[in-house]
């Protein structure tokens, strides 16, 4: 199974998860500041459970695989030192209470443990690649945000993707039917939860309508 495919059939709602109008925002420097401030709190509070999926899953993966989990922990624990001082810079409380958005897609994360590797392995493919894409169309940037921009689309980022789609892709070979399928509903669901991270971002901001949810 190609995650090409999983691309494809599922365009709109990928196109919904990376392309948003917080990222519009992003690149014209027109996004309200608490819509950014409210996103830099829940996305580090989303990196500290992801590096605790990300943790349980190098625990089972096969040995190929280990080199390039252990490579993404080390960038996610100095992801935390870099948000840290970003929330410094900008004054912000970092011991925040989840969104209930983000709240569910830590528990999706959490969930995955008792779903088959493949499945586990994909979403976590599906979420980087989300950011790469998502950012990479806010490019450049507005001043502003250029530094959070050029986080998520470095050449070394795009590499880690690739490594994770290729390793993804051979435990989807090496799967059962019922494990690609549970692999295509954990892709789906990233999405949608990408898509309603950039929602809650904008909660009660103008670029989402002035709606509260
Ligand atoms: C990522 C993220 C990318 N930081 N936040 C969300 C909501 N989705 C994906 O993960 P990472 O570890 O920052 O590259």
């Amino acid at each position: 199974m190609k995650l090409r495919d999983l691309l494809a059939r599922h365009r709109e709602l990928w196109h919904e998860a990376t392309r948003h109008p917080f990222l519009e925002g992003v690149r014209r420097g027109t996004l309200p500041r608490r819509a950014f401030e409210r996103w830099l709190v829940q996305d580090y509070l989303f990196v500290l459970e992801g590096l605790k999926f990300q943790a349980r899953l190098l625990a089972r993966a096969p040995r190929r695989d280990q080199r390039l989990l252990i490579g993404g922990l080390v960038a996610l624990e100095e992801e935390l030192g870099w948000f840290e001082e970003q929330a410094r810079r900008r004054n912000l409380e970092l011991h925040a209470r989840p969104h209930p958005a983000n709240a569910a897609y830590c528990g999706f994360l959490a969930g995955l443990e008792g779903e088959p590797y493949a499945a586990a392995l994909t979403a976590l493919w599906a979420l980087e690649r989300a950011y790469l894409e998502a950012w990479r169309g806010a490019a450049p940037g507005h001043p502003e945000y250029r530094e959070f921009v050029e986080h998520w689309t470095t050449p070394e980022f795009a590499d880690y993707i690739s490594g994770l789609e290729e390793a993804a892709e051979a435990a989807l070979g090496e799967a059962g039917e019922g494990a690609r399928g549970r692999a295509e509903e954990a892709f789906v669901e990233v999405a949608r939860f990408e898509r309603g991270f950039w929602e809650m971002a904008l909660e009660g901001t103008e670029e989402n309508g002035g709606r509260v949810g």
